[in-house]
């Protein structure tokens, strides 16, 4: 039996705010969460079925297919709702699978406004699956938020921010943005990735959506690709419901487990990852063969007095440029480390490297990426929960190739 979206679902989600009151910590190991009702198991059982048992058609447990409703995913969205303090989550495939369901929420002829800097395939996804269906997208430097009240039409139905930017680490001001999209009455979308709940909550700052990359610091493993949305309006939770499951890239229930025990260690992951991505960020900027270091934490960084406001620490994305450094002379550095592994995707608790003209962001063409500042030599890390001082040497030992 075909299936819309199931009121259930929205009954289910509002129970996981019977602890609301608990504070972050404490919500990220038991938000949503209740013992399983067959045999009181602590941690959700992994259902991993496809469909459920009726006695009579239309009469079930509550769930009858696992497009439209598993409860392992539902433990997780569950699990979503709570930690960004909104009332109803929505489990994906990925996090690109999440940002297309909330562009679905679009008709062509729409407009969005989009950060000019955000990652790679953010934007292969906006301009080249959406822009042919007649979806038109601004990327904007949203630093000024000044700017995006230039570029909104009347056609303009969603404004998307990144923030801290992949890979620039601009910082974005949220509740400018929202007082801006409030009194045009356009959709807030944030994409809270690099953050987390832990250090931003963009639904107390005035956005609509909060989306993620799970596969990141939620699931915090680099074990998982999974993606997320939390709402607090419920005509547009049903809305996002429906396509997610008319669409149907639903998170699967094993992938599901891993991001909700992902999320039970979170804020302990963050602390640390927030202090070794300062120590990190200050040895590179203290290094004299690096030129330019991105992290919002720095005093001088552009957007610093903001980030200050809306953000409970930096993270553990860093972006620098050595000096003088060339295309080939940031790949030998980062073939060079042996502590940092190079690769894509961020987040884990091991430390990741990568180079984004070639890697995440090769999908944006040259002359937009460098305008926004991916240049050649930008590396980009992902600071893990090592050891910092193994880290730092190993940082040190990689810039002797340029020697
Ligand atoms: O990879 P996926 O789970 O589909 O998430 C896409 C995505 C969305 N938003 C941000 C800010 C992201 O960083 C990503 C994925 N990013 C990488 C794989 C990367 O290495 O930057």
């Amino acid at each position: 039996m075909e299936t819309g979206p199931n009121p259930n679902t929205f009954v289910r989600t509002l129970n996981a705010n019977m602890k609301k009151s608990l504070r972050f910590n404490s919500k990220t190991i038991h938000g949503g969460q209740e013992p399983d009702k067959a045999y009181g198991a602590v941690m959700p059982p992994i259902y991993q079925t496809s469909t459920f048992a009726q006695r009579s058609p239309g009469e079930h447990k509550g769930y009858e297919y696992s497009r439209s409703g598993n409860p392992t995913r539902n433990a997780l969205e569950n699990a979503l709702a709570s930690i960004e303090n909104g009332t109803y989550g929505l489990a994906f495939a990925s996090g690109l699978a999440a940002m297309d369901a909330v562009v679905k929420l679009l008709s062509p002829g729409d407009e969005v406004i989009s950060t000019n800097d955000l990652y790679g395939g953010s934007y292969r996804l906006f301009r080249r699956i959406f822009e042919p269906f007649g979806i038109h997208f601004h990327f904007v430097d949203m630093q000024d938020p000044g700017r995006i009240e230039a570029a909104i039409t009347p056609k303009t139905k969603l404004i998307w921010v990144e923030t801290p930017t992949n890979p620039m680490m601009n910082v974005i001001d949220i509740k400018a943005v929202s007082a801006i999209a409030k009194e045009h009455h356009i959709l807030l979308a944030v994409d809270n990735t690099f953050a987390t709940p832990y250090i931003q909550q963009p639904l107390e700052l005035g956005a609509d959506i909060v989306m993620h990359s799970a596969t990141k610091y939620l699931g915090g493993h680099s074990d998982v690709i999974a993606g997320g949305l939390v709402v607090r309006n419920q005509e547009l939770a049903e809305k996002l419901a429906f396509i997610q499951n008319a669409s149907g890239a639903v998170c699967g229930p094993m992938d599901s487990y891993l991001v909700l025990r992902g999320i039970k260690t979170l804020h302990v992951r963050m602390q640390r990852h927030c202090e070794n991505g300062e120590k990190v960020a200050e040895f590179l900027k203290g290094h004299p063969g690096i030129e330019q270091v991105y992290w919002p934490g720095f005093k001088d960084h552009p957007n610093h007095e903001v980030a200050r406001e809306q953000m409970n620490g930096y993270g553990a994305m860093i972006s620098f440029v050595p000096n003088g450094a060339s295309y080939s002379d940031a790949v030998r550095i980062v073939e060079a480390l042996k502590v940092f592994t190079l690769a894509e995707s961020l987040g884990g608790v091991e430390s990741l490297a990568g180079h984004p003209a070639s890697m995440t962001h090769a999908s944006i063409p040259r002359e937009e990426r460098e305008k926004s500042g991916v240049t050649d030599a930008l590396i980009r890390l992902s600071v893990g929960i090592e050891y910092y001082r193994d880290l730092i040497e190993d940082l040190q030992q990689a810039f002797s190739v340029l020697k």
